[in-house]
């Protein structure tokens, strides 16, 4: 197997390319960072010690958004990307707008899972202001019913998992969601996609162990 996939089972952007992965039907050979993830031994394999990374053949890849672009273009089938310049541009604009504006504001909260390390005025603001960027979302999508049309595409990847880590975290952390309801439907077609069934099913009891990790 050559396709070799650095990752840790709690990392919401693993899952990302995991979706792809899946999409594709690619076969690949997952390890966890040998040392963990920002130790010098992974970072002589992986330079950045980020996750997640892949090495294909001795190219080295990190970033999420460039390995799903990549994993794109090396497998074509299915197309994961709509036909049309300004179509396809949308698509990588919404996939930014769920790695740069929204995931980033539910991590500030990981740090708070833990009662112990809880900083309940930080969780209110930070919780406040994902569900700004929820409505924010509600206002640039029109899922049909997914981002790009009918087909599930790069786009998408990332909201499940970050949709799907929320949906976990809001009780243990005492915070109140407002779904917009375009966010809500869209998110119960991405649940129902078998691509996307098939990973939340090993994602979230990775994701549940963590929390009991932090809880417990
Ligand atoms: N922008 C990155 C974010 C990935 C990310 O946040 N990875 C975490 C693990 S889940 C990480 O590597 N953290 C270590 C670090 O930032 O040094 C992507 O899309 O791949």
């Amino acid at each position: 197997m050559s396709l070799i996939f650095y990752a840790i089972p709690p990392s919401l952007y693993a899952a990302k390319s995991r979706i792809v992965m899946r999409a594709k039907g690619l076969e690949w050979d997952e390890r966890l960072p040998p040392g963990g993830y920002g130790n010098s031994i992974y970072k002589e394999i992986i330079p950045s010690g980020t996750l997640p990374a892949i090495m294909e053949d001795g190219f080295r890849l990190t970033e999420s958004e460039a390995i799903n672009e990549y994993l794109n273009e090396t497998h074509p089938y299915p197309p994961m990307l709509p036909e049309g310049l300004r179509a396809r541009a949308t698509a990588r604009s919404l996939s930014r707008f769920h790695d740069t504006r929204l995931e980033p504001v539910l991590r500030t909260m990981f740090a708070h899972v833990a009662p112990a390390d809880r900083d309940a005025d930080h969780v209110t603001r930070q919780a406040e202001l994902f569900n700004e960027r929820l409505a924010q979302l509600a206002r640039l999508i029109k899922p049909a019913p997914y981002l790009t049309g009918e087909d599930l595409s790069l786009a998408d990847c990332g909201y499940p998992i970050t949709f799907s880590m929320l949906t976990r975290l809001a009780p243990e952390l005492g915070i109140k969601i407002t779904w917009p309801a375009i966010v809500s439907a869209y998110f119960a077609s991405l649940k129902e996609h078998p691509i996307v069934a098939e990973e939340l099913e090993s994602y979230l009891p990775a994701v549940d162990a963590w929390v009991r990790s932090e809880t417990e």
